[in-house]
């Protein structure tokens, strides 16, 4: 297995000043218990902030330092003002509200974004000091969205994943961010890019399109010369710790101390003092309870546990003042000598008291207003070994689509959470089994193991850029022979594809026009003695023409329908232009776009395309299905075919692919001559297949391919063209 570095924001330990040195403390959690096992066996390491007071003295920081070093920790050394702007100020001040729809919460005025930066350039550093080639690189969470870029630029061959434990919120929402383009570029710089539920990975695709008008498939992204993969991962618990620990004795006896004689029913809450978590509007629910249903009153009992979090940010004190004053107030209104309605208990509990807890309730409420997943709702099932007890879960937390068996509530509807709680103490035991049941079954088989394997898997499968796995024998051997090829030949065949090859992708196509240093290299390749420049492009005719067409070079539009040599200049369609289906088809092309608006015909010589990557992506996508349907039934007998591309269809007739300039291609060039052809997509794939096997292709980026060779992008892809002006220094690519 390869070495794994961990990196999130904080080493999983509290460091303490005392004064002798310091003492360094394990601190559990479902994240530190997930990794403990790859992060030991890989002999990895744990980047992050140690939490360490910033003004240790250097006996301190040295004893710290070798402390840490025993446990294969690494610390990222922060100051204090650095984490007041970086970890209070932007990522707990500004980026955790709004990513849980929390926009009230956010300051005026956002100011930190600058530490934000800061914060993520020092763990860069320390990262990229560590890394050792072959390491898998794992970031989590919103405190690090710049750092796989940040990577991505010191290390460019490194696997990188990125984890995001909190929600994607709607893209309309992520949009009002200043930083947003910034935020994701910088996650972009990870091979892989995982969320808890497919509703956040859908936010996160449609901010990519929308804000930096990237095309995005169910589950990639492709960049110029590199692919990022996007994947739902449900981070689980260690259900096995939570059975053991519920079957220990002590904690059996604390469960029965908690239920007494069993006469008062127990509602239990528990979580981290924050204002995500629903804690007031459960106070009011059950407030609310107890008024319309009276006859519960010294029936029931609420156990609410909150832990102090984030005690350093405003907010969270303003918070804290107003849990204290309802459940002040329902204590007040509702309590009796003999009965206290809400058990507040402020501070963090052992996990054998949260076990004991977890068993004692007969309803766990789990209300947040939004929750990336929220562990609690399964540390309640994990430890349900009994088989028994009501889980009220709000629809707005991860966990609600994986656990559908839930008694599920909207948390801002407090009237009906109410009752919702009523309904779970009613519940009769034959529901609350059969509702328990397979909770428990999905709980124990997704637990934190089978998380952190199935992201570490599918990270450690992707190709790092610029190779890819299982390459044949004589990789080596290969590079050199086609060296040797291109050193010698003095006669060459370019075929050379446009967009994604010789340029880079951009928002729109139109805005993809030639640059002068690519203008230059083409010209002189074209002086070069010997030698053909082919552009084979799907793009139309009058483009290539207006963009290309003063170079003395070959230009094949619409993926060799149309070509035209440099000599004549006249372009020349393949095959007759025409067919009767092209007036039907148009017409109900516009018709469509009409009814679509962002969306557009396109016509080209042969084919014709309708694009809807501007299109509201539902709407778009649900048109287009609309689109295909009516037409295959239309052309069913025509010698044509329906293609659907990234956000378009395109309907051509049948054999009109990038291969079939080949016999076209100067049938009197000598055996001598080497083909060399570059391209980046499906498309291109086509002329490779049509070529003699000992033509020389090359592919650009990842995915699969039958090309020999593999150029990272466009900057390789010229670098290469460049080294075949220059004899004798020819830039060879990896070969694939
Ligand atoms: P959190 O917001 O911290 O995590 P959650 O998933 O509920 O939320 O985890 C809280 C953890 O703290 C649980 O393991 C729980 O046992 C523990 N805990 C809570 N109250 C406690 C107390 N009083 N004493 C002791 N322990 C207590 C973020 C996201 C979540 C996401 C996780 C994991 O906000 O949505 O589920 O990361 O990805």
């Amino acid at each position: 297995m390869p070495r794994l570095l961990i990196v999130a924001n904080r080493l999983p330990v509290t460091v303490q000043a005392t004064e002798t040195g310091v003492e360094v403390l394990r601190s559990p959690g479902g994240l530190a218990t997930g990794l403990m096992r790859p992060h030991a066996q890989s002999d990895g390491l744990w980047i992050g902030w140690s939490g360490a007071p910033d003004d240790l003295d250097p006996a301190q920081q040295a004893r710290l330092d070798q402390e840490l070093a025993g446990m294969r920790l690494v610390g990222v050394p922060m100051s204090a003002d650095l984490v007041t702007r970086f970890y209070e100020g932007f990522s707990n001040g500004v980026l955790w509200p709004l990513f849980h729809y929390l926009l009230d919460q956010i300051p005026l005025q956002v100011t930190d974004f600058d530490g934000y930066v800061e914060a993520n350039e020092a763990f860069a550093e320390v990262v990229a000091a560590h890394y050792q080639p072959g390491d898998l690189i794992w970031v989590h969470d919103y405190q690090l969205f710049l750092l796989p870029g940040m990577l991505r630029e010191r290390l460019p061959g490194a696997r990188i994943g990125f984890f995001l434990h909190i929600p994607f919120p709607s893209e309309e929402l992520f949009r009002t961010l200043p930083a947003r383009d910034r935020l994701l570029q910088g996650m972009l710089g990870a091979d892989l890019v995982g969320f808890h539920t497919p509703a956040y990975l859908r936010h996160f695709a449609l901010s990519l399109t929308d804000i930096l008008g990237h095309s995005v498939e169910i589950d990639r992204v492709q960049l110029p010369g590199r692919e990022v993969r996007l994947g739902v991962f449900p981070m689980g618990v260690d259900a096995q710790s939570f059975a053991d620990l519920a079957a220990d004795p002590a904690v059996e006896a604390e469960v029965q101390t908690i239920r007494g004689d069993g006469s008062v029913r127990i509602l239990v809450g528990v979580d981290r003092l924050d204002y995500t978590k629903g804690i007031p509007r459960r106070l009011l629910a059950y407030e609310r309870m107890l008024h319309t249903h009276p006859e519960l009153r010294e029936k029931v009992r609420l156990v609410q546990v909150a832990v102090p979090s984030r005690t350093n940010v405003e907010a969270y004190q303003d918070f804290r003042t107003l849990v204290d004053g309802l459940v002040g107030r329902i204590n007040g209104a509702f309590g009796t000598p003999q009965w206290v309605p809400v058990h507040y208990i402020f501070r963090a509990l052992s996990e054998a008291d949260l076990v004991a807890l977890y068993r004692a309730a007969d309803v766990m409420l789990v209300t947040p207003l939004r929750d990336g997943m929220n562990l609690v709702a399964k540390e309640f099932v994990a430890s349900r070994t009994d088989g028994d007890g009501v889980l009220v879960l709000s629809e707005f937390a991860g966990a609600a689509w994986e656990l559908p068996e839930a008694l599920q509530v909207n948390p801002y509807d407090v009237d009906g959470s109410a009752e919702v709680y009523y309904r779970a103490l009613a519940m009769p035991r034959a529901e609350r089994r059969a509702r328990l049941a397979p909770l428990r079954t999905r709980v124990q088989t997704f637990d934190v193991h089978r998380w952190v394997a199935a992201f570490l898997e599918q990270l450690a499968e992707l190709s790092p850029v610029g190779s890819q796995p299982g390459l044949p024998a004589g990789g080596g051997a290969a590079r050199r022979e086609l060296y040797q090829r291109l050193m010698d030949t003095a006669s060459l065949l370019l075929l050379l594809d446009y967009d994604g090859t010789l340029v880079p992708f951009t928002p729109t196509p139109d805005l993809a026009r030639p640059d002068r240093e690519v203008l230059a290299l083409l010209r002189a390749l074209a002086a070069r003695p010997d030698t053909a420049v082919h552009l084979v492009s799907g793009r139309p005719q009058n483009i290539l023409e207006e963009w290309l067409g003063d170079l003395p070079i070959w230009l094949h539009a619409e993926h060799g329908f149309l070509s035209r040599d440099p000599d004549t200049r006249v372009w020349v369609p393949a095959a007759e232009l025409g067919g009767s289906w092209r007036e039907p088809v148009l017409a109900i092309l516009r018709e469509t776009t009409q009814r679509t608006p962002g969306s557009l015909v396109e016509v080209k010589a042969a084919s014709l395309a309708w694009h809807y990557r501007l299109a509201d992506q539902e709407t778009g996508a649900r048109r287009a299905n609309e689109l295909r349907l009516h037409l295959n039934q239309l052309l069913s007998n025509q010698p044509v075919e329906i293609l659907a591309g990234n956000r378009v269809i395109e309907i051509r007739p049948y054999g009109v692919h990038k291969g079939r300039i080949v016999p076209q291609l100067s049938p009197d060039r000598q055996a001598a001559t080497a083909i060399v052809a570059i391209g980046d997509d499906r498309t291109d794939e086509d002329l490779f297949n049509a070529l003699p096997p000992e033509a020389i292709t090359i592919r650009v980026g990842s995915g699969t391919t039958r090309a020999r060779f593999r150029l990272d992008g466009v900057v390789g892809v010229r670098q290469l063209l460049r080294s075949l002006l220059e004899s004798g220094a020819v830039a060879v690519p990896e070969q694939r």
